[in-house]
């Protein structure tokens, strides 16, 4: 059996969250810790433990999440952002349940680090 993670334990409620979005695929929430003045993520319901596990029947899911940010981010009137999965510890991933960060609100330097 996989363990639960943080944001399993979310999505069934039993820890708050700052919700910003929710629909029947997704949950969007703000992030603990934010990495700019708007740091929103927004994850599956589905429990994928992240892109590389997503597979071709999840076009549609996968879609919606980055179709949701850009509605978000329009929401929280940004007019500039970047969308980020990491996947894997080495590329940053810390809870292996798939979510997209959606970042704004500031300048954003390239390449990140
Ligand atoms: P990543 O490093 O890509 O796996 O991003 C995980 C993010 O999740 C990180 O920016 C911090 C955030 N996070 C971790 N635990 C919680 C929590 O309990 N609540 C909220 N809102 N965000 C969390």
């Amino acid at each position: 059996m996989t363990q639960e993670t943080i944001f399993e334990r979310i999505l069934s409620g039993e820890i708050p969250c700052s919700e910003v979005h929710q629909d029947e695929l997704c949950l969007a929430f703000r992030d603990i810790e934010p990495q700019a003045p708007i740091h929103i993520l927004i994850i599956p319901k589905k429990p994928i433990k992240s892109l590389r596990e997503a597979h071709e029947n999840d076009q549609n899911l996968l879609g919606h999440l980055l179709l949701t940010a850009a509605k978000i981010a329009k929401q929280e009137n940004l007019k500039d952002w970047r969308t980020v999965i990491n996947t894997g510890e080495k590329a940053g991933q810390t809870v292996f349940h798939l979510h997209l960060h959606l970042i704004g609100g500031r300048s954003l330097s390239w390449p990140p680090g």
